[in-house]
């Protein structure tokens, strides 16, 4: 009788033995599957291509307005290089008038393209389409002694 139950509970303990190696075995393999899965996922950053789209050409407009500031110390910047049939704005940061007027002063005879007709006082502006090339000095007609170069090219 003892005997016969000793093997009846050492096959009990084989058949467990044998359920917790084929459950142990196949969480591994689960596990690792589940890691695979993982570890292929990376093909998706292949379909990046369209995410390079963005190429800002806007932001170098050869069309695009330059702007010359008058200020205390007169214009800024004090030389300016820009194309022919690009537009260029002053705009007035003083207290004071400006009008803005081509050499010599006082007849603005050599580039009277870049004539104001009138002055502008603070926060006022002046904007202007510039054709024909060349390097043209100008002033500010209120105050002579200020004075700016435009590179037209
Ligand atoms: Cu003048």
């Amino acid at each position: 009788m003892d005997n016969s139950t000793s093997g009846n509970n050492r096959g009990i303990y084989i058949v467990i033995l044998a359920v917790i190696i084929v459950v142990a075995v196949a969480f591994a393999y689960v596990r690792n599957k589940g890691g695979d899965s993982q570890a292929v996922k990376p093909p998706p950053p292949a379909a990046r291509p369209p995410a390079a789209k963005p190429p800002p050409p806007a932001a170098v407009n050869p069309n695009a307005v330059k702007v010359i500031r008058y200020t205390s110390a007169g214009f800024s910047p004090q030389r300016v290089v820009v194309k022919a049939g690009q537009a260029v704005r002053f705009v007035n940061d003083t207290s004071q008038s400006m009008q803005v007027a081509s050499d010599d002063h006082p007849t603005h005879t050599i580039f009277p393209d870049i004539n104001m007709p009138r002055t502008v006082g603070k926060g006022g502006s002046y904007e202007l389409l510039v054709l024909r090339k060349g390097s043209w000095g100008y002033h500010n007609h209120i105050r002579p002694q200020h004075t700016g170069i435009l590179v037209i090219e």
